[in-house]
Protein backbone atom coordinates (compact mmCIF):
# COMPACT_ATOMS: atom_id res chain seq x y z
CA UNK A 1 0.00 0.00 0.00
CA UNK A 2 2.69 2.20 1.08
CA UNK A 3 4.54 1.52 -2.39
CA UNK A 4 1.32 2.67 -4.20
CA UNK A 5 1.08 5.73 -2.09
CA UNK A 6 4.48 6.60 -3.40
CA UNK A 7 4.22 5.73 -6.97
CA UNK A 8 0.60 7.80 -7.30
CA UNK A 9 2.71 10.88 -5.08
CA UNK A 10 5.76 10.59 -7.80
CA UNK A 11 3.40 10.34 -10.82
CA UNK A 12 1.22 13.49 -9.22
CA UNK A 13 4.68 15.45 -9.15
CA UNK A 14 5.69 14.51 -12.45
CA UNK A 15 2.22 15.90 -14.02
CA UNK A 16 2.26 18.99 -12.02
CA UNK A 17 5.80 19.59 -12.99
CA UNK A 18 4.97 18.94 -16.38
CA UNK A 19 1.71 22.07 -16.36
CA UNK A 20 3.06 24.92 -18.35
CA UNK A 21 1.76 28.33 -17.03
CA UNK A 22 -0.03 30.74 -19.17
CA UNK A 23 2.99 32.66 -19.71
CA UNK A 24 5.93 32.47 -21.80
CA UNK A 25 8.86 31.94 -19.58
CA UNK A 26 6.82 28.55 -18.42
CA UNK A 27 5.92 27.80 -21.87
CA UNK A 28 9.37 28.41 -22.69
CA UNK A 29 10.29 25.65 -20.66
CA UNK A 30 8.94 23.43 -22.71
CA UNK A 31 11.77 21.83 -24.91
CA UNK A 32 11.46 21.83 -28.84
CA UNK A 33 10.08 18.35 -29.97
CA UNK A 34 13.17 16.94 -31.57
CA UNK A 35 11.59 16.02 -34.87
CA UNK A 36 11.92 19.54 -35.65
CA UNK A 37 15.19 20.45 -35.13
CA UNK A 38 15.47 16.93 -37.17
CA UNK A 39 13.54 17.46 -40.41
CA UNK A 40 15.49 21.10 -41.64
CA UNK A 41 13.23 21.21 -44.47
CA UNK A 42 9.64 22.10 -44.95
CA UNK A 43 7.40 23.83 -47.31
CA UNK A 44 5.55 26.56 -46.87
CA UNK A 45 2.20 27.25 -48.87
CA UNK A 46 0.27 30.07 -49.56
CA UNK A 47 -2.76 29.64 -51.08
CA UNK A 48 -6.14 31.64 -50.97
CA UNK A 49 -8.45 34.17 -52.69
CA UNK A 50 -5.31 36.38 -53.47
CA UNK A 51 -4.26 33.13 -55.75
CA UNK A 52 -7.08 34.89 -57.60
CA UNK A 53 -5.39 37.96 -59.47
CA UNK A 54 -1.89 36.93 -58.21
CA UNK A 55 -0.53 40.18 -58.93
CA UNK A 56 2.52 42.31 -57.69
CA UNK A 57 4.08 45.28 -58.63
CA UNK A 58 8.15 44.65 -59.53
CA UNK A 59 9.06 47.81 -58.13
CA UNK A 60 10.65 48.32 -54.30
CA UNK A 61 9.54 51.43 -53.95
CA UNK A 62 7.87 50.79 -50.51
CA UNK A 63 10.53 48.04 -49.50
CA UNK A 64 10.60 45.17 -48.14
CA UNK A 65 7.25 43.10 -48.89
CA UNK A 66 6.68 45.55 -52.16
CA UNK A 67 6.58 42.22 -54.19
CA UNK A 68 4.32 39.98 -52.09
CA UNK A 69 1.14 39.07 -54.08
CA UNK A 70 -1.09 37.83 -50.81
CA UNK A 71 -1.33 41.59 -49.96
CA UNK A 72 -3.13 42.45 -52.96
CA UNK A 73 -5.90 43.70 -51.36
CA UNK A 74 -4.26 45.92 -48.92
CA UNK A 75 -1.99 47.87 -51.45
CA UNK A 76 -5.50 48.34 -53.42
CA UNK A 77 -6.67 50.19 -50.13
CA UNK A 78 -3.74 51.67 -48.91
CA UNK A 79 -3.59 55.25 -50.36
CA UNK A 80 -0.19 56.10 -48.65
CA UNK A 81 2.14 53.38 -50.37
CA UNK A 82 4.10 54.25 -53.17
CA UNK A 83 2.77 51.44 -55.18
CA UNK A 84 -0.88 52.01 -54.06
CA UNK A 85 -1.62 53.17 -58.13
CA UNK A 86 0.00 50.92 -59.56
CA UNK A 87 -2.14 48.13 -58.49
CA UNK A 88 -5.24 50.49 -58.37
CA UNK A 89 -4.55 50.64 -63.02
CA UNK A 90 -3.77 47.03 -62.66
CA UNK A 91 -7.26 46.27 -61.21
CA UNK A 92 -9.24 48.44 -62.91
CA UNK A 93 -7.63 47.79 -66.12
CA UNK A 94 -7.97 43.74 -65.77
CA UNK A 95 -10.96 43.20 -62.97
CA UNK A 96 -12.67 46.25 -64.15
CA UNK A 97 -12.02 47.67 -60.01
CA UNK A 98 -14.39 44.98 -58.73
CA UNK A 99 -14.74 44.41 -55.57
CA UNK A 100 -11.91 42.41 -53.89
CA UNK A 101 -14.29 39.50 -52.32
CA UNK A 102 -15.71 38.78 -55.52
CA UNK A 103 -12.38 36.75 -56.41
CA UNK A 104 -13.87 34.41 -53.96
CA UNK A 105 -15.69 33.25 -56.34
CA UNK A 106 -13.14 32.42 -59.16
CA UNK A 107 -11.08 30.64 -56.48
CA UNK A 108 -12.25 26.96 -57.83
CA UNK A 109 -9.59 25.03 -57.23
CA UNK A 110 -10.43 22.33 -59.93
CA UNK A 111 -6.87 20.75 -60.52
CA UNK A 112 -6.56 20.69 -57.33
CA UNK A 113 -5.11 16.71 -56.15
CA UNK A 114 -3.96 16.63 -52.57
CA UNK A 115 -2.08 13.55 -53.18
CA UNK A 116 -0.35 14.76 -56.48
CA UNK A 117 0.31 17.54 -54.30
CA UNK A 118 2.10 15.67 -51.43
CA UNK A 119 3.76 13.17 -53.73
CA UNK A 120 5.19 16.83 -55.32
CA UNK A 121 6.36 17.50 -51.52
CA UNK A 122 7.53 14.14 -50.82
CA UNK A 123 9.65 14.64 -53.30
CA UNK A 124 11.22 17.41 -52.43
CA UNK A 125 12.58 16.02 -49.59
CA UNK A 126 11.20 17.96 -47.48
CA UNK A 127 9.84 16.78 -44.00
CA UNK A 128 6.72 19.05 -42.96
CA UNK A 129 4.29 21.25 -44.21
CA UNK A 130 3.01 24.36 -43.89
CA UNK A 131 -0.29 25.96 -45.15
CA UNK A 132 -1.88 29.02 -44.97
CA UNK A 133 -5.04 28.20 -42.92
CA UNK A 134 -5.72 31.97 -43.37
CA UNK A 135 -3.92 34.80 -44.54
CA UNK A 136 -4.46 38.39 -43.56
CA UNK A 137 -7.71 38.71 -45.92
CA UNK A 138 -9.23 36.20 -43.52
CA UNK A 139 -10.28 33.49 -45.52
CA UNK A 140 -10.09 30.26 -43.84
CA UNK A 141 -9.03 26.86 -45.92
CA UNK A 142 -11.16 24.64 -44.09
CA UNK A 143 -14.59 25.22 -43.61
CA UNK A 144 -14.23 27.11 -40.15
CA UNK A 145 -17.77 28.35 -38.00
CA UNK A 146 -16.10 31.25 -37.30
CA UNK A 147 -15.89 32.38 -41.18
CA UNK A 148 -19.25 32.19 -42.30
CA UNK A 149 -19.62 32.28 -45.99
CA UNK A 150 -15.66 33.54 -46.38
CA UNK A 151 -14.28 30.34 -45.89
CA UNK A 152 -13.27 27.31 -49.01
CA UNK A 153 -16.28 25.65 -47.99
CA UNK A 154 -19.06 28.10 -48.56
CA UNK A 155 -17.97 29.55 -51.26
CA UNK A 156 -15.19 29.20 -54.16
CA UNK A 157 -13.59 25.88 -54.05
CA UNK A 158 -16.47 24.60 -51.93
CA UNK A 159 -13.89 21.57 -50.77
CA UNK A 160 -12.67 21.23 -47.73
CA UNK A 161 -8.91 22.47 -48.90
CA UNK A 162 -6.95 22.14 -45.62
CA UNK A 163 -8.50 18.97 -44.78
CA UNK A 164 -7.46 17.25 -48.01
CA UNK A 165 -4.41 18.19 -48.54
CA UNK A 166 -3.58 17.30 -44.35
CA UNK A 167 -5.26 13.83 -44.94
CA UNK A 168 -2.62 13.41 -48.00
CA UNK A 169 0.63 14.90 -46.89
CA UNK A 170 0.03 12.99 -43.56
CA UNK A 171 -0.25 9.40 -45.55
CA UNK A 172 3.31 10.12 -47.36
CA UNK A 173 4.67 10.52 -43.72
CA UNK A 174 5.44 14.28 -43.64
CA UNK A 175 4.49 16.47 -41.58
CA UNK A 176 1.51 19.22 -41.53
CA UNK A 177 1.10 22.73 -39.90
CA UNK A 178 -0.81 25.57 -40.06
CA UNK A 179 0.18 29.61 -40.48
CA UNK A 180 -2.17 31.53 -38.79
CA UNK A 181 -2.65 35.11 -39.28
CA UNK A 182 -3.42 36.68 -35.96
CA UNK A 183 -4.98 39.93 -37.83
CA UNK A 184 -7.04 40.60 -40.49
CA UNK A 185 -7.00 43.51 -42.44
CA UNK A 186 -10.55 44.41 -43.06
CA UNK A 187 -12.76 42.27 -40.20
CA UNK A 188 -15.00 44.85 -38.71
CA UNK A 189 -14.95 42.70 -35.54
CA UNK A 190 -11.34 43.41 -35.34
CA UNK A 191 -11.09 46.74 -36.40
CA UNK A 192 -13.80 48.04 -34.23
CA UNK A 193 -13.56 44.86 -31.46
CA UNK A 194 -10.31 43.51 -30.75
CA UNK A 195 -11.48 41.80 -27.46
CA UNK A 196 -14.79 40.10 -29.22
CA UNK A 197 -12.81 39.25 -32.16
CA UNK A 198 -9.98 37.23 -30.00
CA UNK A 199 -12.42 35.78 -27.56
CA UNK A 200 -15.48 35.04 -30.64
CA UNK A 201 -13.34 34.24 -33.55
CA UNK A 202 -9.68 34.08 -33.34
CA UNK A 203 -8.88 31.29 -30.95
CA UNK A 204 -11.78 29.46 -30.97
CA UNK A 205 -10.64 29.18 -34.88
CA UNK A 206 -7.06 28.03 -33.63
CA UNK A 207 -8.57 25.78 -30.80
CA UNK A 208 -10.61 24.28 -34.15
CA UNK A 209 -7.73 23.44 -36.11
CA UNK A 210 -6.12 21.74 -33.36
CA UNK A 211 -8.90 19.67 -32.57
CA UNK A 212 -10.54 18.91 -35.86
CA UNK A 213 -7.11 18.54 -37.94
CA UNK A 214 -4.29 17.46 -35.01
CA UNK A 215 -1.08 19.72 -36.56
CA UNK A 216 2.42 19.38 -36.03
CA UNK A 217 3.02 23.44 -36.13
CA UNK A 218 1.19 26.14 -35.53
CA UNK A 219 2.66 29.19 -37.24
CA UNK A 220 1.30 32.62 -36.05
CA UNK A 221 2.04 35.86 -38.38
CA UNK A 222 -0.04 39.06 -38.39
CA UNK A 223 0.96 39.86 -34.30
CA UNK A 224 2.42 43.00 -34.74
CA UNK A 225 -0.42 45.05 -34.13
CA UNK A 226 -0.43 44.40 -30.47
CA UNK A 227 1.82 42.89 -27.96
CA UNK A 228 1.36 39.16 -26.91
CA UNK A 229 -0.80 39.78 -23.74
CA UNK A 230 -3.10 41.74 -25.83
CA UNK A 231 -3.53 38.73 -28.24
CA UNK A 232 -4.28 36.75 -24.57
CA UNK A 233 -2.39 33.60 -26.73
CA UNK A 234 -0.24 32.37 -23.64
CA UNK A 235 -3.30 30.73 -22.18
CA UNK A 236 -4.22 29.07 -25.45
CA UNK A 237 -0.46 27.66 -25.52
CA UNK A 238 -0.66 26.68 -22.24
CA UNK A 239 -4.01 24.34 -23.10
CA UNK A 240 -2.02 23.36 -25.88
CA UNK A 241 0.97 22.17 -24.20
CA UNK A 242 -0.81 20.59 -20.99
CA UNK A 243 -3.74 19.34 -22.56
CA UNK A 244 -4.63 19.08 -26.41
CA UNK A 245 -4.09 15.70 -28.14
CA UNK A 246 -0.90 17.11 -29.72
CA UNK A 247 0.45 18.24 -26.44
CA UNK A 248 3.57 16.43 -26.81
CA UNK A 249 4.46 17.03 -30.34
CA UNK A 250 3.24 20.30 -31.80
CA UNK A 251 5.50 22.87 -32.04
CA UNK A 252 4.92 26.70 -32.55
CA UNK A 253 6.99 29.64 -33.80
CA UNK A 254 7.94 33.29 -32.20
CA UNK A 255 5.27 35.45 -33.78
CA UNK A 256 2.73 35.37 -31.00
CA UNK A 257 2.67 39.33 -30.50
CA UNK A 258 4.37 42.29 -31.27
CA UNK A 259 7.11 41.52 -28.42
CA UNK A 260 7.67 37.96 -29.03
CA UNK A 261 9.86 37.36 -32.54
CA UNK A 262 13.16 36.13 -31.69
CA UNK A 263 12.04 35.65 -27.75
CA UNK A 264 9.75 33.16 -27.55
CA UNK A 265 8.31 29.81 -28.97
CA UNK A 266 9.65 27.06 -29.79
CA UNK A 267 11.79 28.22 -32.77
CA UNK A 268 12.63 31.38 -34.00
CA UNK A 269 11.96 32.94 -37.48
CA UNK A 270 13.64 34.90 -39.98
CA UNK A 271 12.14 35.98 -43.49
CA UNK A 272 14.23 36.75 -46.26
CA UNK A 273 16.84 36.82 -44.43
CA UNK A 274 21.15 37.42 -45.45
CA UNK A 275 21.38 33.98 -43.53
CA UNK A 276 25.32 34.62 -43.35
CA UNK A 277 24.92 37.08 -40.93
CA UNK A 278 22.01 34.38 -38.83
CA UNK A 279 22.82 33.76 -35.43
CA UNK A 280 20.81 32.37 -32.94
CA UNK A 281 21.11 29.13 -30.15
CA UNK A 282 17.58 27.87 -30.47
CA UNK A 283 15.88 25.93 -33.01
CA UNK A 284 14.92 28.52 -35.92
CA UNK A 285 13.68 28.56 -39.53
CA UNK A 286 14.42 30.39 -42.40
CA UNK A 287 11.05 31.26 -44.54
CA UNK A 288 11.07 32.61 -47.85
CA UNK A 289 9.53 32.41 -51.57
CA UNK A 290 11.54 30.84 -54.75
CA UNK A 291 10.75 33.87 -56.06
CA UNK A 292 10.15 37.41 -54.06
CA UNK A 293 6.50 36.86 -52.78
CA UNK A 294 4.41 34.11 -51.17
CA UNK A 295 1.49 34.21 -52.82
CA UNK A 296 2.07 33.60 -56.42
CA UNK A 297 2.39 36.19 -58.52
CA UNK A 298 1.98 35.91 -62.33
CA UNK A 299 3.88 38.98 -62.85
CA UNK A 300 7.56 37.79 -61.83
CA UNK A 301 10.31 37.33 -64.24
CA UNK A 302 12.87 33.81 -64.70
CA UNK A 303 15.38 36.39 -62.58
CA UNK A 304 13.62 36.95 -59.91
CA UNK A 305 13.23 32.90 -59.29
CA UNK A 306 16.07 31.70 -56.89
CA UNK A 307 17.88 29.18 -59.19
CA UNK A 308 18.36 25.28 -57.70
CA UNK A 309 21.70 25.88 -57.36
CA UNK A 310 20.89 28.97 -54.73
CA UNK A 311 17.98 27.08 -53.11
CA UNK A 312 20.39 24.35 -52.15
CA UNK A 313 23.41 26.18 -51.32
CA UNK A 314 20.82 28.16 -48.46
CA UNK A 315 19.93 24.86 -47.40
CA UNK A 316 23.53 23.91 -46.06
CA UNK A 317 24.02 27.19 -44.98
CA UNK A 318 21.14 27.57 -42.84
CA UNK A 319 21.72 23.98 -41.54
CA UNK A 320 25.23 24.10 -40.92
CA UNK A 321 24.55 26.96 -38.61
CA UNK A 322 21.84 24.80 -36.86
CA UNK A 323 18.28 26.42 -38.82
CA UNK A 324 15.55 24.93 -40.82
CA UNK A 325 14.56 26.11 -44.40
CA UNK A 326 10.94 26.59 -44.81
CA UNK A 327 10.54 27.02 -48.78
CA UNK A 328 7.56 28.39 -50.13
CA UNK A 329 5.11 27.31 -53.30
CA UNK A 330 2.28 29.78 -54.35
CA UNK A 331 -0.14 27.22 -56.12
CA UNK A 332 -2.56 29.04 -58.44
CA UNK A 333 -6.12 29.39 -57.97
CA UNK A 334 -6.93 26.46 -60.23
CA UNK A 335 -5.15 24.06 -57.59
CA UNK A 336 -2.36 23.55 -59.82
CA UNK A 337 1.66 24.00 -58.99
CA UNK A 338 3.34 26.53 -61.11
CA UNK A 339 5.87 23.97 -62.93
CA UNK A 340 9.26 26.28 -61.98
CA UNK A 341 8.49 25.65 -58.50
CA UNK A 342 7.84 21.63 -59.51
CA UNK A 343 11.47 21.64 -61.03
CA UNK A 344 12.92 23.63 -57.96
CA UNK A 345 11.73 20.91 -55.57
CA UNK A 346 12.12 18.28 -57.80
CA UNK A 347 16.11 19.38 -57.81
CA UNK A 348 16.19 19.84 -54.18
CA UNK A 349 14.97 16.43 -54.14
CA UNK A 350 17.21 14.83 -56.11
CA UNK A 351 20.09 16.50 -54.07
CA UNK A 352 18.94 15.42 -50.79
CA UNK A 353 18.09 11.64 -51.89
CA UNK A 354 21.91 11.65 -52.35
CA UNK A 355 22.98 13.84 -49.77
CA UNK A 356 20.55 13.76 -46.75
CA UNK A 357 22.46 11.90 -44.53
CA UNK A 358 24.83 15.16 -44.60
CA UNK A 359 21.32 17.20 -43.67
CA UNK A 360 18.28 15.67 -41.72
CA UNK A 361 18.95 14.87 -38.01
CA UNK A 362 22.68 16.93 -37.79
CA UNK A 363 23.21 19.44 -35.85
CA UNK A 364 25.81 22.31 -36.53
CA UNK A 365 29.32 22.00 -35.57
CA UNK A 366 30.46 23.98 -32.86
CA UNK A 367 33.60 26.03 -33.93
CA UNK A 368 33.39 24.80 -37.29
CA UNK A 369 36.13 26.04 -39.50
CA UNK A 370 35.99 29.22 -41.41
CA UNK A 371 36.33 28.40 -44.96
CA UNK A 372 34.77 30.10 -48.72
CA UNK A 373 32.05 28.20 -49.66
CA UNK A 374 32.64 24.93 -47.48
CA UNK A 375 30.10 24.34 -44.35
CA UNK A 376 29.77 21.70 -41.92
CA UNK A 377 27.22 19.36 -40.05
CA UNK A 378 27.31 16.30 -37.50
CA UNK A 379 25.58 13.33 -36.62
CA UNK A 380 26.85 10.64 -34.45
CA UNK A 381 30.47 10.10 -34.80
CA UNK A 382 30.78 11.77 -38.52
CA UNK A 383 31.53 15.45 -39.51
CA UNK A 384 29.96 16.24 -42.61
CA UNK A 385 31.87 18.63 -45.19
CA UNK A 386 29.84 20.19 -47.84
CA UNK A 387 31.53 22.48 -50.25
CA UNK A 388 29.15 24.60 -52.56
CA UNK A 389 31.44 24.48 -55.53
CA UNK A 390 33.64 21.56 -57.15
CA UNK A 391 37.11 22.28 -56.02
CA UNK A 392 39.73 19.33 -57.25
CA UNK A 393 41.58 19.74 -53.66
CA UNK A 394 39.98 20.58 -50.49
CA UNK A 395 41.55 22.03 -47.53
CA UNK A 396 39.99 22.96 -44.27
CA UNK A 397 41.48 23.36 -40.60
CA UNK A 398 40.00 20.22 -38.22
CA UNK A 399 41.62 19.47 -34.68
CA UNK A 400 41.60 15.51 -35.62
CA UNK A 401 42.66 13.36 -37.72
CA UNK A 402 38.75 11.47 -39.28
CA UNK A 403 39.77 7.61 -39.57
CA UNK A 404 37.76 7.36 -42.85
CA UNK A 405 36.72 10.05 -45.45
CA UNK A 406 34.33 9.16 -48.19
CA UNK A 407 32.09 11.29 -50.70
CA UNK A 408 28.14 10.43 -50.15
CA UNK A 409 26.87 8.75 -53.84
CA UNK A 410 30.58 7.89 -54.30
CA UNK A 411 31.97 3.82 -53.73
CA UNK A 412 35.64 4.77 -54.38
CA UNK A 413 37.51 5.70 -51.18
CA UNK A 414 38.90 8.95 -51.28
CA UNK A 415 42.04 10.41 -50.56
CA UNK A 416 43.45 12.71 -48.00
CA UNK A 417 45.85 13.84 -45.44
CA UNK A 418 46.01 15.49 -41.77
CA UNK A 419 48.80 17.04 -41.18
CA UNK A 420 49.30 19.74 -38.14
CA UNK A 421 45.50 20.03 -38.17
CA UNK A 422 44.98 20.91 -42.17
CA UNK A 423 42.99 18.11 -43.79
CA UNK A 424 43.59 17.81 -47.38
CA UNK A 425 41.48 15.76 -49.69
CA UNK A 426 42.34 15.31 -53.34
CA UNK A 427 38.53 15.08 -54.84
CA UNK A 428 37.92 11.49 -56.71
CA UNK A 429 38.01 12.01 -60.71
CA UNK A 430 34.16 11.85 -61.31
CA UNK A 431 32.69 11.89 -65.07
CA UNK A 432 29.16 12.80 -65.98
CA UNK A 433 28.53 9.13 -65.10
CA UNK A 434 29.55 9.00 -61.94
CA UNK A 435 28.96 12.39 -60.50
CA UNK A 436 26.18 11.70 -57.99
CA UNK A 437 24.69 15.21 -57.80
CA UNK A 438 24.78 18.65 -59.12
CA UNK A 439 25.09 22.16 -56.82
CA UNK A 440 27.23 20.83 -54.06
CA UNK A 441 29.39 17.51 -52.68
CA UNK A 442 29.23 16.03 -49.55
CA UNK A 443 32.58 14.50 -47.84
CA UNK A 444 31.52 12.28 -44.62
CA UNK A 445 34.29 12.54 -42.06
CA UNK A 446 34.50 9.50 -39.70
CA UNK A 447 35.94 9.31 -36.19
O1 LIG B 1 2.72 39.57 -44.22
C1 LIG B 1 3.15 38.25 -44.20
C2 LIG B 1 3.58 37.77 -45.55
O2 LIG B 1 2.53 37.91 -46.45
C3 LIG B 1 3.96 36.32 -45.45
O3 LIG B 1 2.88 35.54 -45.03
C4 LIG B 1 5.08 36.18 -44.46
C5 LIG B 1 5.58 34.79 -44.24
O4 LIG B 1 6.49 34.78 -43.20
N1 LIG B 1 4.70 36.71 -43.16
C6 LIG B 1 4.22 38.08 -43.14
C7 LIG B 1 5.30 39.06 -43.12
O5 LIG B 1 6.20 38.80 -42.10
Amino acid sequence: MRKILIALVLCLSVSARAQYTPDWESLDKRSTPAWFEDAKFGIFIHWGVYSVPAWATLSNADGFGSNYAEWYWQRLNNKDLKIHKEFVDFHQKVYAGKPYQDFANDFKAELFDPDRWAGILKESGAKYVVLTSKHHEGFTLWPSKQSWNWNAVDIGPRRDLLGDLTRSVKAKGLKMGYYYSLYEWYNPLYTTDLDTYIDQRMLPQMKDLVESYQPDILWGDGEWDHPTAKWRVAPFMSWLFNESKVKDSIVINDRWGSDTRNKYGSFYTTEYADVSKVKFNRPWEECRGIGESFGYSRNENLEMYSSADKLVHMLVEIVSKGGNLLLNIGPRADGGIPVIMQERLAEMGAWLKVNGEAIYGTRALDDAPKADKLFFTRKNNAVYLITTEWKDVVQANLKERPKKVSMLGVEAPVKYTWKGGVLTITAPHLSPKTNPCNHAWVYKLEY
